[in-house]
């Protein structure tokens, strides 16, 4: 009895022995997520190419989803490596493959069909599913009159589940479900007429407005929802509790809202008819003078775009214009700024982009040290139309407010104060037409992204031609040669 007893502890100790070996064992051989992109020094992303998630421009990778997930793999301490998937299920199926990227940051949106292969972070950004039409024909108001109409989406969108759900009450429904197509051609589809309708969400819509004058908004096709990242379904929550940490303080500290802003907060000020005219300028203007950009923005070391962005929103790139207050000019040149520029003749393009470039460079250069990019380049712009000094103003005010004088985002509420006694009354540099910046730096920033979309390597050359294609829209080229949406 006392022998077997004692056997039986032997045997007992020696299983438990061995179960921690081989517990041990497998935790050493299998590090989870986090660990793994630790070791590996590499985090990588699988997205869609596209305006509102990732696309190159001549700077480099730039987007809304890559500059998140950027600032994550900083945060990590490891290196990003973004891959793009042709459509959304090879994403999921990518983000499925034990030696696939990790995490998926590509605008997604959690549904119960999707549920069951990934699972999803805590949201960053609310967005409204819209039901997209072609201005001039008859517009649908509620979801029944989907019926009988021409719909494409994207296959294995959200968008796509919604009218499959729909179907089921309306049966008569038909849509198309295609991979081969990116938001932006959905939108150019429409917009030239080939289909009637189409559902995107409204960030995309946002993004892509200005290339499709016709499209228009129908209806909010349900409710707002949250995007978020999916990682690949499983146990191991390594990764993604520490994704979810990084949101959260992402959400905390201003850096989701300052990333919003800048790819999204400005996208309304051009409106319909605005983003019209200017894809016509794009064509008829802009070659003329692009050479002249390109030269100074070598001199002062500037991306031309920017200046070319700035020459628009003072003149719609008009040479002679001047305004009520005497200012002239393609850059718009105060007498005072032009002699200071060496500027003898204010109506000349040439030498008006040569004085502006180099005003805005000093102007910039000038800036407080703590002012660091890309709100440097933002608060260049105010001064360029306010004055330093006013500028100056609107910082000490976001000071006493407890606002940070170095974000554009926070100096940009005082600006208008600057118009109100109450307000520059106490100020050093006194009244000053506060709103008129505001708009200002608003708007070149949209014609400045969209003079980085449309001259993309690939699309280098196709302006100065006159001959712009916008992305998306070019229908001489099989599609493996369009820019990448
Ligand atoms: C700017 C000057 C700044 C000047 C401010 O006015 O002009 N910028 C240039 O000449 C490039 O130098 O700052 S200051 O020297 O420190 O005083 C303030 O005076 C020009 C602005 C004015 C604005 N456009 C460039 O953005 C303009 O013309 N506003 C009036 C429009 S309208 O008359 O109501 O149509």
């Amino acid at each position: 009895m006392f022998a077997r007893t004692a056997l039986r502890q032997r045997c007992a100790r020696w299983l438990f022995a061995t179960g921690l070996f081989l517990l041990l064992g497998a935790c050493v051989e299998k590090p989870s997520t986090l660990e793994r992109v630790k070791e590996d020094g590499v985090l990588r992303v699988i997205t869609r190419n596209s305006p509102a998630t990732y696309f190159q421009d001549r700077n480099g990778e730039t987007g809304f989803e890559y500059e998140l997930v950027k600032r994550f793999a900083d945060d990590l301490g490891v290196k990003l490596e973004i891959e793009t998937a042709d459509n959304l299920d090879d994403l999921f199926g990518q983000l499925g493959k034990p030696s696939g990227p990790v995490l998926a940051a590509a605008g997604l949106v959690s549904n119960e069909r999707r549920l069951a292969q990934v699972k999803f972070s805590h949201p960053y950004l609310e967005v409204t599913p819209q039901v997209i039409y072609r201005n001039g024909r008859s517009r649908p108001t509620e979801p029944k009159d989907l019926v009988g109409k021409k719909i494409m989406v994207l296959k294995g969108s959200s968008h796509a589940d919604q009218l499959a759900e729909l179907k089921k009450q309306y049966p008569a429904l038909q849509y198309e479900e295609s991979d081969a197509v990116e938001v932006v051609d959905l939108l150019r589809m429409v917009d030239e007429g080939q289909i009637d309708l189409t559902l995107v969400d409204s960030n995309e819509l946002a993004m892509n407005q200005v290339y499709f004058p016709n499209v228009r908004v129908a209806f909010d096709f349900g409710d707002s929802r949250q995007q978020r990242w999916a990682l690949a379904a499983g146990d191991d929550n390594s990764l993604l509790n520490e994704v979810n940490e990084f949101l959260d303080k992402a959400q905390k500290n201003g850096t989701l809202q300052r990333l919003k802003e800048r790819y999204y907060g400005h996208v309304d000020v051009l409106g319909y008819v605005g983003a019209y005219t200017f894809a016509q300028h794009l064509q008829q203007r802009l070659p003329k003078y692009e050479k002249h950009f390109k030269s100074y923005a070598k001199v002062e070391q500037v991306d031309w775009r920017l200046l070319a962005a700035i020459g628009y929103q003072e003149s719609m790139w008009q040479p002679e214009v001047t305004s009520k207050t005497g200012v002239r000019g393609l850059m718009m040149l105060t007498q005072r700024t032009a002699q200071a520029m060496g500027v003898s003749n204010r109506l000349d393009p040439k030498q008006s982009i040569q004085g502006g470039a180099k005003y805005f460079m000093k102007i910039k250069d000038e800036l407080d040290d703590s002012i660091k990019e890309p709100d440097r380049t933002w608060f260049a712009l105010a001064a360029y139309n306010v004055g330093s000094g006013h500028l100056e103003d609107a910082r000490t005010l976001a000071k006493r407010e407890k606002l940070d004088p170095n974000k554009w985002l926070d100096v940009k509420k005082m600006l208008p104060r600057l118009s109100q006694k109450q307000w520059y009354r106490q100020t050093k540099y006194g009244y000053a037409r506060g709103g008129e910046p505001v708009h200002f730096v608003a708007n070149i920033r949209r014609y400045y992204d969209i003079l980085t979309w449309v001259t993309q390597p690939q699309l280098e050359g196709q302006v100065a031609e006159g001959n712009l294609h916008v992305p998306g829209v070019n229908k001489d080229k099989p599609a493996e040669q369009s820019p990448p949406m």
